[in-house]
């Protein structure tokens, strides 16, 4: 791998690409209980804030003419929290995406040989566009567009009745290992991977040779995973840009040829605990004036050394394909992680919809890298063999526009009857703030 390549692959995860080092933020951030606590209550308020704006939306009592008709009460998603989920609505998705797992795909095997079940599918499309849909101005809408089509292909095509649930990462940044997304059990999505004595640190280099490379300890596993519904899953392509421990890069000549394994988890907790606990996510939302400040936070500053929310989660899963910017899609949690930072997009917007629901900043490459052109409301997104066909970026802003009908819903204080009533979801309250 030549050093260019190498770079640039880091670009992804650290934005360390020769931009000037700005000031650390506040990220590394005091954990003190009583005030990741008052983080936690604001984020919620927050949640119901753009709840209430979203559906007095669609009531047509505030901007009703910018949502989609068909878009009703009756109709709306509702996506909940996975701890908000009941041990039966957790086995009901897994099982949706097993089914996923198990039916032929759509990508046709000169496109992607290693796509071998339509879920393969969802990866094949993001090792594709890898480079076209992160640091851009699609970074944010593309994201919401695929994992929708995910949601929308677990319910049209695998029988799936409940809507996509989100990780609230804030409550897990005490133990990865016993969060219910990752604890191995029968209702969690598998646990973490075998142990693998001495790993050790991941020192990544940064693009710039002037800057050191980012050093991330190692999880807790490593090895394939032992416990839970994925243990039998076989990921079918790459490794396509892998750190692993010792700072590895292991990347396939095509990583789209088949190449099955195990899945691998390394869980992660100091890199959670770091990058996405509720004062570093409250503060995503609170200081990003615009969304370039909103997008690139999330992603992690250039030059900042920052994960951010973004590459904190996927990195804190760890592990084959977890820390692969390429494939991780491979890796189920991939959905909620990236359900979580929709909902946060989502609740950024809505603190003052008029000037941020149709904001984009960008290009349609990474980093501008090569320079194309500017990321615009008429700019059209796909995700290839998913769903064919194009999107335009305009369709794709609002939860409640477009093909869209969604919103997101807090697990604390308040019975979801009340909020829709159309929903006769009953909200377990699993834990008080
Ligand atoms: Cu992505």
């Amino acid at each position: 791998m030549d050093a260019f390549l190498l770079g640039l692959l880091s670009c992804l995860w650290l934005q360390a690409c020769g931009f000037p080092t700005p000031q650390p933020t506040s990220n590394s951030i005091n954990l003190a209980l009583g005030e990741d606590k008052n983080a936690a209550y604001e984020l919620h308020r927050l949640g119901q804030s753009a709840l209430d704006l979203t559906l007095d939306g669609l009531e047509g009592r505030l901007l009703g003419e910018t949502y989609q008709p068909s878009c009703t009460l009756e109709t709306m998603r509702v996506r909940r929290d996975w701890r908000a989920l009941t041990p039966g609505e957790r086995k009901d998705y897994i099982d949706a995406i097993l089914c996923l797992q198990r039916l032929p795909p759509q990508t046709p095997a000169a496109m992607a040989a290693g796509a071998k079940t339509r879920y393969d599918d969802f990866v094949a499309t993001h090792i594709n566009q890898t480079w076209h849909i992160h640091r851009t101005g699609t970074f944010l809408a593309w994201h919401r567009y695929f994992i929708f089509t995910f949601e929308e292909a677990l319910k049209n095509e695998c029988g799936f009745n409940g809507d996509l649930p989100y990780w609230n990462w804030g409550a897990d940044v005490d133990s990865m290992e016993a969060s219910p997304l990752f604890d191995g059990s029968d209702t969690s999505l598998s646990g973490n991977g075998a142990v693998v004595p001495n790993q050790t640190d991941l020192a990544i280099p940064l693009g710039n040779t002037d800057v050191p490379p980012l050093v991330l300890p190692p999880g807790t596993g490593g090895g394939c995973v032992t416990s839970g519904p994925f243990v039998n899953y076989s990921l079918s392509m790459g490794p396509s840009s892998l750190y692993m421990s010792g700072g590895n890069l292991t990347r396939m000549s095509n990583p789209l040829d088949y190449n099955p394994r195990c899945m691998k988890r390394d869980l992660t907790t100091s890199i959670l605990r770091e990058n996405n606990n509720y004062t570093a996510t409250l503060q995503l939302l609170q200081t990003s004036s615009d969304i370039w400040a909103f997008e690139t936070t999330a992603q992690g500053a250039p030059g900042s050394g920052l994960l951010g929310v973004h590459g904190g989660g996927h990195l804190a899963m760890g592990g084959d394909p977890g820390r692969d910017v390429d494939a991780n899609p491979g890796d189920p949690g991939f959905w909620n992680h990236h359900a979580m930072i929709d909902r946060l997009w989502w609740m950024w917007q809505c603190i003052d919809l008029a000037s941020r629901e149709f904001a984009i900043r960008g290009t349609g490459t990474f980093l501008n890298d090569p320079v194309s052109p500017n990321t615009t409301l008429d700019t059209h997104v796909n995700v290839g063999y998913v769903k064919r066909g194009s999107i335009a970026m305009r369709d794709i802003m609002s939860t409640t526009a477009g093909p869209f009908c969604y919103v997101y819903f807090g697990r604390a204080n308040g019975a979801l009857e009340e909020t829709i009533p159309a929903r006769k979801t009953t909200l377990v309250v699993l834990e008080e703030y």
